[in-house]
C-alpha cells in the first residue's frame, strides 16, 4: 500500500509497512524544568507545547500496527560512554551526570531520563538509548531497521536542529526516505527550527521531506477493525 503525502518540497510517498515511525528524545530531561535542556539556560515551555500533537501522530500510527522506535539521549552512570569534550563544554548550571531535580542529569534509568508519560513506549515498540545527538551513531539502529525491512522514517522529537537534524542526516546517509512532521518538532530557538526545516527539504529534499501532521494523518489509511 502506498501512501501520498501532500509533503514539501513535493510528495512523499511510503509503505506503512516499512516505514518506522521515530520520535527523537521526549524526555523529561528535555521538555520538564530541572532537567538537561533548562540547566543549558533554555525555556521548555516550547518543546512541552509538542506532546499533544505527537501523542495524536504515535495513536494514528499505533491504530496502524506501524514500527514505532522511540529514542532517549542518555548516559550509563559511569558516564564511560560520555565524551568528556560533551560534559565539560560551556558552562551549564548542571553536566552530565550531576544530581539534579530530576536526578542525575541524561543518565540511563533516572526520573528525568524517562520519556514524558503522554508517549511512554508500549509493549511491541523499540526504545533506543543513544550517547550521542544522532540516532544512528553507537546503538545498532540501522541493523535493526533493516532487519525490519524498514526504508522509511517519519520523524518528530526534539530538538528540530539537534537530535532530530543530527539523526535524520545519519538515516539519509544510509538510505532512509524521511518526512519530518513540522509540528511534531520544536527546538528552544524559533529561528533554528524554520532554518532546518527549510534546510531539510532544500534541493529537491536534500535531507527529506517536512509536512504538517494534519496532512500525514490525512494520508494514512483507516485502520482496519
Ligand atoms: N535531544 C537533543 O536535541 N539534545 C540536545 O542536547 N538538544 C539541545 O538542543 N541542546
Amino acid at each position: 500500500m502506498t501512501c501520498t503525502v501532500a509533503a514539501q518540497p513535493f510528495d512523499y510517498r511510503f509503505d506503512p509497512a516499512h516505514t518506522a515511525l521515530l520520535i527523537i528524545d521526549m524526555q523529561r530531561d528535555f521538555v520538564e524544568p530541572g532537567g538537561f535542556g533548562a540547566s543549558l539556560g533554555n525555556d521548555v515551555s516550547l518543546l512541552q507545547a509538542i506532546i499533544p500533537t505527537v501523542q495524536r501522530v504515535l495513536l494514528a500510527w499505533r491504530a496502524l500496527g506501524g514500527l514505532v522506535v522511540h529514542t532517549r539521549e542518555a548516559h550509563l552512570p559511569d558516564l564511560s560512554d560520555c565524551p568528556p569534550a560533551k560534559r565539560e563544554r560551556g558552562q551549564p548550571s548542571l553536566r552530565i551526570g550531576d544530581v539534579g531535580p530530576m536526578g542525575r542529569v541524561l543518565i540511563r534509568g533516572e526520573p528525568g531520563h524517562a520519556i514524558v508519560p503522554a508517549l511512554a513506549p508500549v509493549e511491541g515498540e523499540i526504545v533506543i538509548d543513544k550517547p550521542g545527538k544522532g540516532a544512528f551513531y553507537a546503538t545498532g539502529l540501522h541493523e535493526t531497521l533493516q532487519e525490519l525491512g524498514i526504508t522509511h522514517l517519519i520523524v518528530m522529537g526534539v530538538t528540530t536542529e539537534v537530535c532530530v537534524q543530527t539523526s535524520m542526516r545519519e538515516a539519509n546517509d544510509r538510505g532512509y526516505e524521511c518526512l519530518l512532521v513540522e509540528d511534531g518538532t520544536d527546538s528552544y530557538f524559533p529561528e533554528f527550527k524554520a532554518a532546518t526545516l527549510a534546510m531539510i527539504r532544500a534541493q529537491g529534499a536534500i535531507v527529506g521531506w517536512t509536512a504538517p501532521s494534519a496532512l500525514l494523518l490525512q494520508a494514512l489509511p483507516a485502520p482496519t477493525p
